[in-house]
């Protein structure tokens, strides 16, 4: 009924904020990969998840709002265990989130940078998110403490995997998982369009940083650590032999190519119960 119902509201307005530092922060995370993992297993997991992947915690008021934007297509089987480690990854540390999955429509080569920034503009169209999390789908946290809230500068997060030997690949590498506030992302105009296939891209990504203007930040190896989930190249994914002739063009291109000029097809925007899907036209090379 209305009485009890205002209440609620008026206790949620009064909810205390959320700790500093989250008392449901555990450490290391030992992962494995469960077989005969169902969606409905990790629904009946994860009850307080609303409808789209959305989130917030029930007995205190978050102190960061964090939309995750993944980039998609046929990857139904790693998408599955993500969503299994990140959901209770995500409620461990009391934040405010939303998941979206940005599924490239067709059979064309995919482009993985493109859909950041379709995730952007339709994340950001619906709320006024403090971060985005850009993150790959086969790429596992191994460690709470590995917070998924943005610093001052945009975030290299990705920066221990296992493939890697938990260390960064090469100094300047932006891949696998990165957090950028609004303000970050406007700086540099996002992200590159035109890169169609698999490779550069990142490194694209993570000099337009510095041609923003900006420094990247990083996690401590000691949390920033990543399981992935082994796979090879994917069909419609080839290497792209064009990036490096790319790559030693973008102190000329970031300003013409990027966030100012991503254009795309909305098919749909689906609320499942585990995440938001955004299923997008976002053409063919030109
Ligand atoms: N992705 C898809 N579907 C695809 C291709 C890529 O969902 O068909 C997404 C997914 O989120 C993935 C991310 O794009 O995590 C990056 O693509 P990737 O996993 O293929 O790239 P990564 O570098 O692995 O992680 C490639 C393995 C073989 C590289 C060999 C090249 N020398
Ligand atoms: C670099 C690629 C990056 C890629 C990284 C790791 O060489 O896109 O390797 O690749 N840059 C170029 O090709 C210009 S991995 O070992 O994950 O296959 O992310």
């Amino acid at each position: 009924n209305l009485s009890t119902l205002i209440k609620t509201h008026v206790n949620e307005d009064h909810m205390p904020l959320c700790p500093k530092t989250s008392p449901l922060i555990g450490g290391p995370i030992h992962v494995k990969f469960p077989s005969g993992l169902t969606l409905a297993e990790v629904q009946r997991k994860n009850p307080l998840v609303m409808r789209g992947g959305r989130y917030r915690p029930p007995d205190c008021e978050a102190r960061h709002r964090t939309a995750i934007i993944i980039p998609h297509r046929n990857r139904e089987h790693h998408l599955k265990f993500l969503l299994y480690y990140l959901h209770p990854f995500l409620q461990r540390q009391q934040l405010n989130y939303r998941i979206y999955i940005i599924h490239q429509a067709g059979t064309y080569t995919f482009n993985r940078a493109k859909l950041m920034n379709v995730g952007f503009r339709e994340a950001m169209r619906e709320e006024d998110w403090d971060c985005l999390f850009f993150h790959d789908v086969d790429l596992i946290p191994e460690d709470d403490r590995n917070t998924y809230v943005c610093d001052s500068t945009p975030k290299h997060v990705a920066i221990a995997m296992d493939k890697f030997g938990y260390k960064l690949p090469y100094n300047m590498y932006f891949g696998g998982v990165s957090a950028l506030t609004p303000l970050h992302y406007l700086k540099m105009n996002g992200f590159p369009n035109n890169y169609w296939g698999w490779g550069g891209e990142d490194d694209d990504i993570g000099l337009r940083v510095s041609l923003g203007g900006m420094y990247i930040s990083r996690p401590s190896v000691k949390v920033g650590r990543y399981k992935m989930i082994k796979h090879k190249l994917d069909k419609g994914n080839d290497v792209n032999p064009k990036r490096f002739n790319m790559l030693a063009k973008t102190r000329q291109t970031w300003k013409s190519d990027g966030m100012n000029t991503a254009e795309y097809e909305l098919i749909s925007r689906e609320y499942m119960p585990l995440y938001t899907n955004i299923t997008v036209n976002i053409g063919t090379e030109a």
